[in-house]
Formats: structure tokens, sequence, C-alpha cells
């Protein structure tokens, strides 16, 4: 069930998402949805092997949700729409989500933002054009991993914009635990959370994850949306049906590019949430990017233009 206040009773959330970049909205899910999750997300667990790990050391792991058609439960859950109205998103769509898994003892998540949209002067106005909804499983601290972040870095330029490319393989396989970007930035903040919390932020905003140093597995999915796809440019709508199916995006080790290199010939496509069964499906299909024209997809290009940005 819901307990997410009224949109009217809730103002300062969608204020502090536009100015710092991100908010968190308190105990909107419930402790049997949290527990659904949990099942779920241990199962999906179990599947990964010892290389996944190692490949995604600084992450955990990177599990696309679209290989579980449980997942549907939480991705059309009531209180995220009732949260979409708090926040004033106007036509929410869904385009990919992850469950990133730190075990115990496990490194920091490297600073990195997740936009790929800086080639359009868009990426450089007050408009969101992706957001993620982050809900992690258990409670957060920093001892275990909690999420930190760098408020205001959606719109005003940072020294880490200009670092080398984030998402990497050598950041994340851990190469070099001393790279700066593991470690503490001045001015970022811990957001801690207590599980049924959720926390939405801006693609653009800086952020990064403390190193688990518990005993227990520190678990998370991450769920992309995009506020308002009906107002976005043709090529975004695009990349964003390109990436709902799973097609060239760098950070999903299952996407196809759309020809097998060494055959000639079309590669089999990885299951999307299209795929999934009837009942499970009916509960994300509103959720769904549509193409609206034939527009190729925008470019994808991780790294701002921070002569673009504003001054901090
Ligand atoms: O692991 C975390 O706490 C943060 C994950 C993250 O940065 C992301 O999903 O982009």
């Amino acid at each position: 069930m819901s307990k997410m206040p009224s949109p009217d009773a809730t103002p300062e959330l969608k204020v502090q998402l536009q100015q710092q970049g991100y908010c968190v909205a308190s105990q909107i899910l419930d402790a049997a949805t949290i527990e659904h999750l949990q099942h779920t997300a241990n199962a999906a667990l179990t599947e990964i092997d010892e290389e996944h790990r190692a490949t995604n050391r600084s992450q955990g792991s990177l599990i696309n949700l679209s290989d579980y058609p449980d997942f549907s439960r939480i991705i059309g859950h009531q209180s995220l729409a009732t949260l979409f109205e708090v926040l004033g998103f106007a036509n929410p769509v869904f385009s990919s989500g992850y469950l990133i898994s730190k075990p115990p003892h496990s490194p920091a998540l490297f600073w990195h933002q997740d936009w790929w949209g800086w080639d359009d002067d868009l990426s450089y106005s007050d408009a969101m054009a992706q957001v993620f909804l982050m809900i992690y499983l258990t409670d957060t601290t920093p001892d275990n991993g909690c999420l930190r972040l760098l408020p205001g870095t959606h719109r005003n330029r940072h020294p880490l914009h200009s670092a080398d490319a984030a998402h990497g393989d050598e950041l994340s396989r851990v190469r070099n635990p001393e790279d700066p970007l593991y470690k503490h930035m001045d001015g970022s903040v811990d957001i801690p959370v207590i599980a049924g919390d959720v926390v939405v932020g801006d693609a653009r905003l800086l952020h990064g994850a403390h190193a688990n140093q518990s005993e227990h597995e520190r678990s998370l999915l991450t769920l992309w949306f995009h506020p308002d796809y009906s107002m976005l440019p043709a090529g975004m709508q695009a990349r964003i049906c390109e990436i709902f199916d799973r097609r060239g995006v760098d950070t999903d080790p299952q996407a196809t590019s759309t020809m097998d290199a060494q055959l000639s010939q079309p590669a089999p496509l990885p299951t999307t949430l299209a795929d999934w069964p009837a009942p499970n499906k009916g509960e994300v299909e509103h959720l769904f990017p549509v193409m609206q024209s034939d527009a190729a997809p925008h470019d994808w290009n991780r790294t701002p233009d921070t002569t673009k940005m504003k001054a901090s």
C-alpha cells in the first residue's frame, strides 16, 4: 500500500530534485514489497559467476532487470506512480534497471554521472531528461556502502566532469584502488537510507558509493525513468527505445549491437520487458517507450561540455 502523502503535502521534494539534483522519498515502500524484492534479488545473485563479480568489482554486480520478470512488481508499483505525481513527472517512461549489489568487504563505487545525451543543448538546461530511482534493499550507512553524491552537479561544473571516462573496464575492475575516483570528495553528502526509502536523482548528478566494510551483502535496484518522454527530441526518444531493447548499451553486458560482427547477420536480441509473461508485462506496459518517428538514435556521449555548464 502506498504511504506517499498527496502531491500538495510534499512540494519540497520536487524543489530539491530540481535545485540539488536529488531527493529522498522516505518510507514509501512497505515491508512486504522489500521482502519480495530481496527474495528476487537473492535468486538473481546466485546466477552470476566470479567473472561477473570481477568485471564489476567496483559496482559489485550489474544485473539487467529485464532478465527477471518478477521485478515487474516494483517497476509498476503504485507508490512509484504516486511519487511521479508528487514530482510532477508528466509522461514517465522506463528504459532500464539494474541490480547493483555489493558483497561483504568490497570496494567503493567510483564517482560518475550517467547521462549519455550531452551532445544536445537540452542537457545544459533545467529540463530533466532522465532520473534514477534507487531502491536499497537493506538499511545503508557509510560503513556498508551507502550512496554519496555532490549536490548541484547536474547543472554546475565540477572537476570530476573532466575525469577519465567512468564506467570503463579499469575502474570497474578496480585496477588502481588509489584512484581519487574511489575516494572522499570535498562537498560530498552521504545518503544513508532505511529500506523502503526511494532516492530520486537526475542522471547528470555526480555520485558514487562508499565501500561495503560490513559482513553482509548490500543490494540496490537502480531504475531509470524519463520524467517527460513526450517533450524529448526524437533522437533521444529513439535512443531510449534502443536502451529499452538492450542494443549498444555500455553498461549492459548482454546488450547486442544490431549485427553480429563475425557472422554478419542479425544477432539474437536479449530479453526485454516486452517479452515478459502477460501478467508481468501487464504491470509495466504503460511505461514502455514508443517510437514516434523514424529518427536515428541520439549519439551516445557521456562526457559533458563543461563550458556550457554553470560555474559552481
Ligand atoms: O551502488 C550504489 O549505491 C550506487 C549505484 C549507482 O551509482 C548507479 O546505479 O548509477
